[in-house]
């Protein structure tokens, strides 16, 4: 079964036509719906696509939910995302590993239970702010507790900005509470703790079964490998990106979105004496005097410290990592040099 999309169905808005040239006009505008060794699998308005990518563009500088321009099977070039969720690569590569492209909404998912924890929901807050996504915050398990208002609060306390929605993810009800966010066109996707109940959300939106199939390709090999991610479409519109690898995020760059979580902490460190206050000893330091008149939490400028400290410690050790690839890349220049001349004598 194949179903139709038109290209604002898709999510296709001003921001992605405002870059085409003239030329360009004639070309077909597509989503990437998977992300294949060596392929790529797209929907445009005349229906489902398979891409060859041109030379020069690897499938690691693609993401699900890029929006692309293609002629017939070649896709020609991506189109600059409005929003951009990645992370550090796994082990000690440098590289950021894209997650999904264009993702309006971020639904961070909790638990009415012990997995509800502060810290963890603003480092996903600051995550999602940093990757231009809204976030929305949802507490699971309402079902199971009868102080819901509590759990709403305590949940609304962490950022005043943020919408809060309790849900029984179980229930049919569901994906109604998360209508507003799922209209035609708009793409969300789901993190959280393992057991959260990311899984009976997407099937909810998406109907039971679906947002878990593997998807299966032959490589040149002749082996099977399983592409998790991939664009699934939420039974009343919308689309809903799977991302698996969410859950072990290490903050990189996130400077600006734990600034935008944190602003009321920004604000007063920006009007501190020195610009490198280390909000400790200095004199003059307008954090320390919000602590002392109790116009701070502590505890909420520890974990401020903590998210800087960290997203600063991956950033600096990725800045490291490409300065050694640059070194890398003039040893390896100066041996092909070296030969060449030793040829050429
Ligand atoms: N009662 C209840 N059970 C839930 C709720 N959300 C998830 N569960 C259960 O929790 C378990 C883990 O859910 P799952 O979707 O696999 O979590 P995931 O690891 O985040 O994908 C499953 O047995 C779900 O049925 C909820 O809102 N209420
Ligand atoms: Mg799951």
């Amino acid at each position: 079964m194949t179903r139709s999309f038109t290209l604002a169905d898709l999510g296709w808005a001003s921001d992605f036509l405002r870059q085409l040239d003239l030329q360009e006009l004639a070309a077909t505008p597509c989503r990437i719906a998977a992300v294949h060794r060596s392929r790529l699998e797209a929907l445009s308005a005349a229906g489902p696509l398979s891409l060859i990518l041109p030379p020069g563009l690897s499938t690691g500088e693609i993401a699900v939910g890029d929006w692309a321009l293609a002629d017939g099977a070649r896709l020609l070039r991506l189109l600059e995302r409005r929003s951009c969720l990645s992370r550090r690569a796994a082990g000690t590569g440098a590289a950021r590993q894209l997650i999904a492209a264009n993702v309006d909404t971020l639904f961070i998912v909790t638990s009415c239970n012990a997995d509800f924890n502060p810290a963890r929901l603003e480092r996903y807050l600051a995550l999602a702010r940093s990757a231009g996504v809204e976030p929305v915050i949802l507490l699971t398990r309402a079902d199971l507790v009868s102080d819901r208002e509590t759990w709403r609060e305590r949940a609304e306390a962490v950022d005043r900005r943020v919408a809060v929605r309790l849900v029984d993810a179980t229930a049919p009800e569901a994906s109604t509470t998360l209508a507003d966010w799922c209209r035609p066109g708009q793409t969300v996707a789901l993190a959280g703790s393992s057991g959260v109940g990311k899984t009976t959300l997407a099937n909810a939106l998406t109907g039971a079964g679906e947002a878990t199939a593997p998807i299966r390709e032959d490589d040149a090999k002749g082996r099977h490998t399983t592409t998790g991610r991939h664009l699934h479409p939420i039974a009343g519109g919308g689309w809903l990106i799977d991302t698996p690898g969410m859950r072990e995020l290490r903050l990189t760059d996130a400077e600006g979105g734990i600034a935008a979580v944190f602003d009321d902490i920004d604000a007063l460190a920006r009007a501190c004496r020195f610009t490198d206050c280390s909000h400790r000893t200095e004199p003059g330091c307008a954090v320390q005097a919000a602590l002392a008149e109790g116009r701070l939490d502590p505890g909420r400028l520890a974990r401020w410290g903590k998210l800087r400290r960290e997203d600063r410690h991956n950033s600096e050790t990725l800045a490291e990592a490409h300065a050694r690839d640059r070194a890398f890349g003039r040893m390896v220049r100066e041996v092909l040099r070296d030969k060449t001349r030793r040829r050429d004598r």
